[in-house]
């Protein structure tokens, strides 16, 4: 099964997606997501130009082989755009050999330890009646767990909220169909961090009151507090029992997680910008948190997130992966094949993708009563219409930035 052909499909049917379809001798293709969000044509051309020299006329059976040397010949090791490219070449492959045995890959992964997976939806509102008519409708959509990110007053435009006046304006779509707006210039958003910190705990407090203390609720804090701020807030959110508090501080520095942890027992979940095993070693080994949020797209394929994930499970920490629009229908495909097979499923985040994107995207996963299955084809179970990518010509865009009142650029 010799590699024949690689192509690096670049296509923007509601936002900008990266993927690269791999083609053997024998007719069977693969597809891997590499879409690195507002920074996708980095990784076009480290695919395009330095890895598909290097696939052509390769054993696509050799996947772990293929992995070592894609990593190690690259001499410049991790970080995101390497591990994206490794990534897609990685899931391509899994999908030629699922092809090729006549199964779905996760039965190919070990095979299925649950039924379905649990996903978690966005919910959101400037002020509470919004907010409240959101998780509604979430729970009308069949979703048993759901992200709560709310207004903060004083602040305009934050991340998370869907009725963004701004971004309507711009590209008159809602803004949870996609954080990264189209256009020559990242936009500037607003942030606060004493207004959010004073108004959040009401927030939960008010939505428990309203939907009882069984639904799970998880909330974002996006990597915007301080270790202590991030303290703080875990132990105020703590009566209000969250599933989990995600990307509560910058994480560069794993050992900030020391002083949260010290002060509060709300579950942790963290790693949707880490790209390796290595981005964990401390915060797992000192279990520091309770989730893994690394996509399969950002961390190196199946091959490699797999190993983040059984490093983990010694420690009981379980998958959150991370599954917003900017990861591909071919990317959520890959990581519910394998958190089907994986023993510490946690929960696995959803935000369905446009009409536009499903027309590109032929996917054969299912949405049932709140759980989530890659579905039965053999492979990832995802094809990709060219023609129907042919459309859709990429667009510049960017995620959005954050300045303080006092201008100082502040995490997004
Ligand atoms: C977020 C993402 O879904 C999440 O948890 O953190 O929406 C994130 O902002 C985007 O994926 C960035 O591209
Ligand atoms: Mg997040």
């Amino acid at each position: 099964m010799i590699i024949e052909r690689a192509e690096v499909i670049v296509t923007s049917p509601d936002r900008n997606f990266v993927t690269l379809k791999l083609t053997t001798d024998d007719g069977l293709t693969g597809l891997g997501d590499a879409t690195l969000n507002g920074r996708e044509l980095a990784v076009v051309s480290y695919l395009r130009d330095h890895v598909v020299p290097l696939l052509l006329g390769r054993d696509a059976a050799r996947i772990e082989d293929t992995w070592q040397f894609l990593y190690r010949s690259a001499y410049w090791r991790r970080g995101p755009v390497t591990m994206a490219a490794i990534a897609a070449v990685d899931v391509a492959l899994w999908d030629i050999k699922a092809k090729a045995a006549g199964m779905p890959l996760y039965q190919l992964l070990g095979g299925a330890c649950r039924s379905g997976l649990l996903a978690y939806g966005h919910a959101s509102g400037k002020e509470l009646p919004e907010l409240f008519d959101s998780v509604r409708e979430h729970q009308e959509q069949g979703f048993r767990a759901i992200r709560i990110q709310s207004g903060v007053p004083g602040l305009d435009n934050i991340y998370g909220i869907a009725s963004n006046a701004r971004f309507e304006a711009n590209a008159g779509v809602r803004y949870d169909h996609e954080p990264a707006q189209r256009g020559a210039l990242p936009t500037e958003e607003d942030w606060d961090t004493r207004s959010y910190l004073r108004h959040l705990p009401t927030v939960f407090e008010a939505v428990r009151n309203e939907f009882g203390p069984q639904l799970p609720l998880l909330h974002d804090a996006h990597h915007r507090l301080t270790p202590i701020q991030a303290a703080r807030l875990g132990r105020s959110l703590e009566p209000y029992d969250l599933f989990w508090l995600e990307d509560c501080t910058p994480a560069e520095n794993q050992e900030a997680l020391r002083l949260v942890r010290r002060h509060t027992v709300t579950p942790l979940a963290i790693g949707e910008v880490f790209n390796t095993v290595w981005d964990y070693q401390q915060i797992i080994r000192e279990q520091l948190i309770d989730y893994v949020r690394s996509a399969v797209t950002h961390t190196g394929g199946i091959t490699h997130l797999r190993r983040v994930l059984d490093f983990a499970a010694q420690y009981q920490i379980k998958s959150g992966m991370h599954g917003p629009t900017d990861i591909s229908p071919v990317g959520m495909a890959a990581a519910l094949h394998l958190g089907l097979a994986i023993h510490n499923f946690g929960i696995q985040e959803y935000m369905p993708h446009g009409a536009k994107t499903n027309a590109v995207f032929r996917q054969t996963f299912t949405w049932d009563n709140g759980l989530l299955h890659p579905g039965e084809q053999p492979g990832i179970g995802v094809d990709l219409d060219l023609d129907e990518a042919g459309k859709y010509p990429y667009a510049q865009a960017y995620l959005p930035f954050n300045r303080l009142a006092d201008g100082t650029v502040h995490d997004w």
